[in-house]
């Protein structure tokens, strides 16, 4: 069966208010991430060593693999957007109780937490993610990763929340101001909720 884009839990002007107007959702849902789904059920058409295979499967199967660069990137992306998608809601910003206290075991603070977080985010030069990870030490850890690259890929850990600081992301709503970009995503739209479901 085809790949195809997630169904969004909020309309394409919910976020607005917080920061990310309908233009961004639409651009961003409705013409970047489908072209990487298109492109990725084209490769997945073309061979058969791919069909039957789930996503995660598929960026398992390619990683690292010179003459897979296409699919991993596609099938990357297709990925990292749809746990982009349930990383934001429009009421995120809020902390839960469980994910609160293990972000303040293992960061020192919730700020500490989410400057860290930024550091990432925004010393990623170029396109790619930041990443809140379970990682396989039972602690949770913040990573970056260029273009599609993610934690299925290079077993960083469990990925919590992701956001996406490629430039299609934010330019409609801030320019070329990632930090601020990032500093509102934690504080208005991360969807914390869903992270602390991640955590098991
Ligand atoms: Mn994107």
């Amino acid at each position: 069966m085809a790949f195809a884009l997630p169904t969004l839990a909020y309309s394409h002007s919910a976020l607005a208010e917080r920061g990310m107007c309908q233009e961004t959702l639409d651009l961003h849902y409705g013409k970047h991430h489908q072209s990487y789904v298109t492109a990725l059920n084209g490769f997945v058409e073309k061979d058969a060593s791919l069909q039957g295979k789930s996503l995660e499967e598929i960026i398992k199967a390619v990683t690292g693999k010179a003459d897979k660069v296409g699919v991993f990137n596609n099938a990357g992306q297709h990925w990292n957007h749809s746990l982009f998608w349930e990383s934001c809601s429009p009421k995120g910003g809020t902390l839960p109780g469980k994910l609160e206290k293990k972000i303040i075991e293992d960061f020192g603070s919730v700020a500490a937490f989410k400057d860290a977080f930024k550091a990432a985010a925004t010393s990623q030069f170029g396109s790619g993610w930041a990443w809140l990870v379970l990682a396989p030490s039972g602690k949770l850890a913040i990573t970056k990763t260029s273009n599609a690259d993610n934690p299925i890929a290079n077993g960083a850990g469990k990925a919590l929340l992701t956001c996406d600081v490629w430039e299609h992301a934010y330019y409609v709503d801030f320019r070329n101001r990632r930090p601020d970009f990032v500093t509102n995503w934690l504080d208005k739209i991360a969807n914390y909720e869903f992270a602390e479901s991640r955590l098991g």
